[in-house]
């Protein structure tokens, strides 16, 4: 009364704006209601504990040059063993190879217990786009497998994805993710986290660009964006840049994911 604004001046106020929660198309619209289900739910669920983590992101270019070359080499003679190989094989071991130097990246988060549980197995989670909508399964133990094999797994889960019979087993316990939003397009993206792992990794298309070489000439090279979220409540910045810088070098030097298993 005295022209101050009071608290139950405020409660009146959001009572008289509150919208009523149940969503209807009003009768002077039209449209129709589609029945949210399966990954669709499950993505609900996830997405929405992803939102209490603070996302960390760091972004860098990666040159992908000698991983296409590498690939272009063998992938015709792979095919006709019915093998598809991409770049995703090389990406992943890249990251397998990476976090050999950074456990803590390869870990599940205990909120309850504030506990980091470090993982020995490194079962990378791949964003796959299905005709059922967005689903994670993983390649497990990818330390211990080749990039033929990790090929080879690639094919297996992309198979059953576009059938809609990916196991309970092939999405369970996945420890670090990888999302190649560039199979469809798009330079840059801000990936999500899905708890309890602690980072997830997105790569854009890549595309031919010029860039300078050591002698100051500008020349075409092929470039692909990476983009990686931590929950900065556990990772620092400088462990993503540092894990980061590893996984680029491995990836712009291939030969070294090569000689290894
Ligand atoms: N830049 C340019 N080309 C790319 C690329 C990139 N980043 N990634 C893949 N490609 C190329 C591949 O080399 C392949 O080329 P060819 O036609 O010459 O063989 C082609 O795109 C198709 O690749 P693919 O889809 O068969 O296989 P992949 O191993 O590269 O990717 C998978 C597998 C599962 C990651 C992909 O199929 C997919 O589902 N991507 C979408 C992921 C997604 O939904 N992310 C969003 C998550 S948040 O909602």
């Amino acid at each position: 009364k005295d022209g101050r604004v009071l608290k139950e001046d405020i409660l009146a106020h959001l009572q008289r704006i509150s919208v009523d929660p149940s969503v209807k198309i009003p009768s002077s619209m039209t449209g129709r209601t589609v029945e949210l289900k399966g990954y669709t739910k499950h993505m609900w669920k996830t997405m929405t504990k992803s939102l209490t983590i603070p996302h960390f992101v760091y972004s860098d270019e990666c040159n992908v040059d000698q991983v296409m070359r590498y690939r272009n080499d063998v992938k015709d003679s792979l095919m006709k063993r019915d093998i598809s190989l991409t770049f995703m094989p090389f990406f992943i071991k890249a990251a397998s190879r990476a976090l050999e130097q950074y456990p803590q990246l390869n870990a599940w988060l205990d909120e309850k217990t504030q506990q980091l549980q470090l993982l020995d197995n490194h079962n990378i989670g791949i964003a796959m786009d299905t005709p059922n909508g967005l689903i994670v399964p993983n390649i497990k133990n990818v330390q211990n497998l080749s990039i033929f094999a990790i090929a080879q797994e690639l094919n297996r889960l992309q198979k059953d994805g576009s059938k809609a019979s990916i196991s309970y087993a092939d999405v369970s316990y996945t420890t670090f993710t990888l999302s190649n939003i560039g199979t469809i397009g798009g330079t840059f993206m801000k990936p999500i986290i899905v708890s309890p792992q602690v980072i997830i990794g997105a790569f854009g298309k890549a595309r031919k660009l010029p860039r300078f070489d050591n002698e100051g000439n500008v020349i075409p090279v092929n470039i692909m964006s990476i983009s990686w979220s931590a929950d900065h409540r556990v990772i620092d910045g400088v462990t993503v840049a540092r894990f980061s810088n590893l996984w680029k070098y491995y990836v712009e030097n291939p030969m070294h994911l090569l000689i290894c298993p």
